[in-house]
């Protein structure tokens, strides 16, 4: 069921094209969220058995993972993946028809730090930074989220500025750095040139936080992708179908991902 109405989800890509992010409390049900959860438990565990003996090195840091979900079950649920606000609110911040290339996770746990501030993408062109939005990112975290296990950190309207500007205007103290605390259920949309950074998970229960990725008709992320099964596929409502027309489609869900995404350098 929708939650906003048309005047507030045109509010909320206002606030976003200001912030470069917007929250949107409660919006999934939690029972789902803890689904999600108790699925995704498993997938975690092998990598964080892997690199506890490796030394605790994970693929996006010290302590730090990033798991591809497979696009099957719960996670390929449409109430989540086209739903009506946030996919509203994505048209009107990424333009008409936008494409759904990224799902996955970004799980600290303890012994992790902070990462280096950073976005997530370089800006279309160089030496002009004020594009409107292109890649968006869409959170939400399978348990509660605040600072004493990484609530992720961020910066208000920098996803207007050149990475060098934001970096100087932080250091300057002219753009203040603030931690976001989320509850199971929320959900923040951000644009994924706003500069941010993972911080400590201190406690004993790993921190997963979902991410899909949603672009502008036109653009393409060679670094991500969904395999989705063509049975899935078949089954899906029209608008997830169009969300996911440019992703692959493949006889059986893939078992093992390439986790090799990277993004410090921007
Ligand atoms: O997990 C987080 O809170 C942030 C992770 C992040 O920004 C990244 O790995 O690029």
């Amino acid at each position: 069921m929708p939650r906003y109405d048309d005047a507030s989800r045109d509010a909320l890509a206002q606030q976003f094209e200001r912030d470069g992010f917007v929250l949107l409390p409660d919006h999934f049900p939690v029972d789902v969220m803890h689904r999600w959860q108790q699925q995704f438990a498993p997938l975690l565990a092998p990598h964080i058995g892997a690199s506890h003996a490796e030394g605790g090195n994970g693929n996006r840091g010290p302590g730090r993972y990033y798991v591809t979900l497979p696009f099957e079950g719960d996670f390929a649920d449409p109430a989540v993946i086209c739903d009506d606000d946030i996919v509203s609110i994505v048209e009107r911040i990424a333009g008409a028809d936008p494409v759904m290339c990224q799902l996955a996770t970004d799980t600290p746990v303890q012994g992790s730090g902070f990462q280096d501030w950073h976005r997530d993408t370089p800006p279309l062109f160089d030496d002009f930074a004020e594009t409107p939005s292109f890649q968006l990112a869409v959170n939400f975290p399978l348990v509660d989220v605040d600072e004493r296990n990484g609530s992720l950190e961020t910066t208000r309207g920098t996803h207007r500025m050149s990475r060098d500007d934001a970096l100087r205007a932080l250091e300057a103290g002219e753009i203040a750095a603030e931690r976001v605390p989320m509850r199971m259920g929320d959900v923040m949309i951000r644009d994924v040139r706003g500069l941010h950074r993972g911080t400590p998970n201190h406690i004993g229960e790993p921190r997963p936080m979902v991410v899909i990725g949603y672009s502008r008709a036109w653009y393409f992320r060679p670094e991500v992708s969904i395999a989705v099964p063509r049975q899935v596929f078949d089954a899906l409502p029209p608008r997830a179908k169009r969300l996911l027309r440019f992703m692959p489609k493949v006889d059986a869900t893939p078992r093992t991902f390439d986790e090799s995404y990277r993004n410090f350098a921007y």
